[in-house]
């Protein structure tokens, strides 16, 4: 495995470049502090990268993920015959500050989370000996190093790969921001025929004039030699040379598209005399773009629509520490989802992503982390430029990005207190880095994104890039979801001349969270559905727009978030340990060719109902093909034409499994849902009894851990069950105690009862309390009384979960009745469990 690297390198020969993932030992540190050598012997554990110390706790409800220092180490042994080589230590990235040291002496530092260093560390290493690499890593916060803050969670540690670079004295430069300093540079590219020029820095650091040879080829995707040039040059002794290796012309060129992401290699090779001293091997892609505020975009000449979706890097359970097998996972299901188009928020991401977006065919937008709010510090400034050009020297060669992002969202926090002169400062800072990035690379449009407040109260920043992204959450964080459009319209009318991008929208959801009426911060998945179904259209009907972007692939760690899953940002289109949700089948309908047909009920296969009428629910087929049928246990529901890549049919389902099955042209798709019919719980005779479960408050059904299905809370009717009185509540707090934060974070608020009307027996009650409101414990008291049986609740945490079984008598045919009394304070249900006890 040591000498077989997958990853994405230029330095293709595994004698140059060699992956060091393995054995490293890694301690935490803390303030508790350290041994006099800076070790805490006993306390080092065996890890392999990439490795991140945050993989678990940044979801802890009880307390902030550890952001502090940790330590790596790894006994490197560097065999004698290495002695004439110059040999670097090279980091794909670690978050956010790192300090390696060999042998105990430094060999540098890097500041910033997102990108790759390479260290030489040819003077500190013994030949022939175990060397001692130490990695100090430092994820505090840092108010000179962004992001300073954002909604994402900043993993710590070694979180990508690392290599050993053994290059010979003569090597192509890598002092140049850890980049190959090899530029590939498309002159003009049309169909007809394509002009590259290929430029290198070339060092030498041994002391004396050298004569070198610098081979250039050009190679066809199936590997035929189709242009070659050499370049002789005599190199200074320490210094880099600057080289232009070579111009290729190419007729009839085959293009690069997402469609057809057809590559081109270049191989450039050091020759000293016969001998090859370094060699790189780089991808081409032959594309060009073009754009402008009234039309939209074109991809080499044609008009071309660009649709597509954010990423971020993290995955359950493992943090940001993914091998590059996941990375290009995603990435694969993003393109296998039907974009085109793949946003890298909010910082650059893997080499790994980066090729593969090359290898498959997306179009990328990579952006630097300037998140929310910027420091006014000269560090702060040096970093944020540091990382413009690192962003832009070690990608650019990547025909995938087409766009580079230096800023999200700045303003939308305000340092507190707000200095002088804020905005303005900010202004500068984004001119200087679009200027940075333009000086880096000429030949690609900039962009930044901002929130639909900041275009309103912005320091005239949506002037600066080429292109500017809008956030914009209609129908989520505010406004009406058919809202959307008239406000794009609007900005259009009034900035004529800039280019817009809708570069975020999305909604969060649950697939425990059910509705039949979705409503906005629900969570449930039938409102991401229709947010998304409402959103898109009206991003279609306007083809003026550059492209859009959906908020996002996947969900992602994001440490503050609490909505119904703590830690969590929701707003993806599949979960956060990669299953699909239905929503994502939408967009597949929507962009791909191939016929498409999901019944979009695999995020809700467990239902409820207690009433007859509950029976009838709404099933969703996603498709792109019309007419669709359905059918429930083998009879058909009849045909539906598709609108909107959807049909929708109401089914009734019988108690137990319910199979369904959908019939396009070209397409068949089936999937089981259960239905637990809880109406017996009501009647006299049928066995078993059922079990009912409510969620008190709220709208939504709730599925628990344990695959009880908690109805939507319902006002009471003669026969069945349901409330009489008080208010539904919503919070998104987490709830501690419980996984199951939807449960408790709705409740039915102020004096008030439930009833069942039961037959006579036995039965549990079962209460499920969290107090919402954030006052100390002890000072609210209230009572519940079920039939009779009197029972006081104080002392309730806040939003800590509480749960009370009592065993209760229904009896001279009064059923039950949960009568919920205020006293000091407000009384409240979370949730109602009722299960009969006794045989009938
Ligand atoms: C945004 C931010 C993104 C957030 C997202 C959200 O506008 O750019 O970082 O995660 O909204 O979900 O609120
Ligand atoms: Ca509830």
């Amino acid at each position: 495995m040591l000498w077989s690297d997958s990853s994405a390198n230029p330095r293709v020969d595994p004698n140059q470049s060699l992956l060091i993932n393995e054995g490293w030992s890694f301690v935490l540190e803390d303030s508790a502090g350290t041994d006099a050598d800076g070790r805490r012997p006993g306390q080092w554990s065996a890890v392999d990268l990439p490795h991140t110390w945050n993989a678990t706790d940044s979801r802890n409800k009880t307390k902030p993920y550890h952001r502090g220092t940790g330590r790596y180490r790894k006994t490197l042994f560097i065999a004698s015959h290495l002695a004439d080589k110059r040999l670097y230590l090279y980091f794909e990235g670690a978050n956010q500050i790192a300090d390696v040291t060999v042998n105990g002496e430094p060999a540098g530092r890097h500041i910033g989370g997102y990108s790759a260093f390479a260290f030489d560390i040819s003077e500190l290493v013994l030949f022939g000996e175990g060397n001692e690499i130490e990695v100090l890593v430092d994820n505090r916060h840092d108010e000179d190093v962004p992001p300073l803050n954002a909604d994402f969670t900043f993993y710590g540690g070694i979180y990508r790969d690392v290599r050993l670079l053994v290059l010979d004295d003569v090597h192509f430069n890598l002092d140049d921001y850890a980049s190959t300093d090899l530029r590939i540079t498309p002159i003009s590219v049309s169909q007809t025929q394509a002009k590259i020029e290929i430029n290198a820095g070339v060092a030498n650091v041994s002391g004396e004039l050298r004569d070198v040879e610098v081979h250039s080829s050009l190679l066809d995707a199936e590997g035929s030699v189709i242009a070659q040039a050499s370049a002789r040059s005599t190199l200074e002794p320490g210094a880099v040379s600057k080289l232009r290796l070579a111009r290729f012309e190419i007729e009839e060129p085959e293009l690069w598209s997402p469609e057809s992401p057809y590559l081109y290699r270049v191989v450039c090779t050091i020759r000293d005399g016969s001998r090859v001293v370094d060699r790189l091997e780089y991808p081409l892609g032959l594309r060009w773009i073009e754009f402008d505020a009234a039309n939209g975009f074109r991809l080499n000449g044609k008009p071309y629509r660009l649709f597509g979706t954010n990423r971020h890097q993290d995955y359950a359970g493992l943090g940001n520490a993914l091998p590059d097998e996941l990375h290009r996972g995603d990435l694969r299901k993003i393109k296998d989802n039907g974009f085109n188009f793949l946003r890298l928020a909010h910082y650059p991401q893997d080499p790994a992503v980066l090729e593969a977006a090359d290898e498959i065919g997306l179009l990328v937008w990579e952006e630097t982390p300037i998140v929310n709010l910027i420091g006014l510090s000269s560090g702060f400034r040096q970093n944020s430029t540091r990382m413009a050009r690192e962003m832009v020297r070690q990608h650019r060669h990547h025909p995938s990005v087409i766009f580079w992002g230096y800023m999200n969202e700045v303003t939308l926090v305000k340092p507190d207190p707000l200095p002088e002169n804020y905005l303005e400062e900010v202004l500068a800072l984004a001119k200087h880095l679009n200027a940075i990035v333009r000086e880096e690379d000429p030949l690609r449009p900039t962009v930044m994104a901002l929130s639909r407040d900041e275009v309103h109260n912005g320091a005239a920043l949506y002037d600066v890039p080429d292109i500017l992204g809008l956030n914009l959450y209609f129908g989520w964080y505010y406004g009406e979801l058919d809202s959307l459009g008239p406000f794009l319209d609007r900005f259009h009318r009034s900035n004529p001349d800039v280019s817009l991008f809708v570069s975020e929208y999305g909604a969060g959801s649950d697939e425990r969270v059910h509705a039949i009426q979705p409503a906005r911060f629900d969570f449930s998945t039938e409102f991401q559905q229709r947010f998304h179904e409402e959103t898109f259209r009206q991003i279609l009907d306007r083809p003026w727009l550059i492209g859009s972007a959906v908020w996002n692939q996947f969900d992602f760690g994001s440490d503050y978030r609490q909505d119904t899953k703590f830690g969590i940002n929701q707003k993806g289109l599949w979960y956060y340990d990669r299953t699909p949700k239905d929503i994502a089948w939408f967009y597949k309908a929507q962009l791909r060719e191939e016929p498409v047909l999901h019944i979009a009920a695999r995020d809700w296969r467990r239902r409820a109902g207690s009433r007859p009428g509950d029976a009838i629910m709404p099933v969703r087929i996603y498709s792109n093909e019309s007419p669709v049928e359905l059918f429930v246990n083998g009879f058909s529901l009849g045909s539906k034409a598709v609108h909107n890549m959807a049909a929708v049919w109401d089914v009734g389902f019988a108690p137990g499994e319910n199979v369904l099955s959908a019939r396009s042209a070209a397409r068949e798709d089936k999937v089981t849902i259960d239905y637990d019919d809880r109406g017996s719980l009501f009647a006299d005779d049928s066995p078993p009894p059922a079990k009912l479960a409510v969620n008190a408050g709220a709208g939504e059904q709730f599925v628990d851990r344990d695959d009880r299905v908690w109805e939507a809370d319902r006002g009471y009717v003669e026969g069945s069950w349901g409330h009489i009185g008080g208010t539904g509540e919503r919070t998104h707090h987490r709830i501690f105690g419980t996984e199951d934060d939807p449960l408790y974070q709705t409740r039915r608020l102020g004096s008030h009862s439930y009833r069942f009307d039961v037959p006579d027996g036995s039965y549990l009650v079962g209460l499920r309390l969290a107090n919402l409101a954030d006052t100390a414990a002890g000072t609210d008291e209230f009572r519940v009384d079920i039939n009779g049986l009197a029972l006081d609740v104080h002392d309730l945490e806040p939003f800590t979960r509480r749960e009370i079984e009592v065993p209760v008598a229904a009896s001279g045919g009064h059923g039950l009745t949960i009568r919920l009394i205020s006293e000091s304070g407000d009384a409240f249900v979370n949730g109602i469990a009722v299960q009969r006890t006794d045989d009938r």
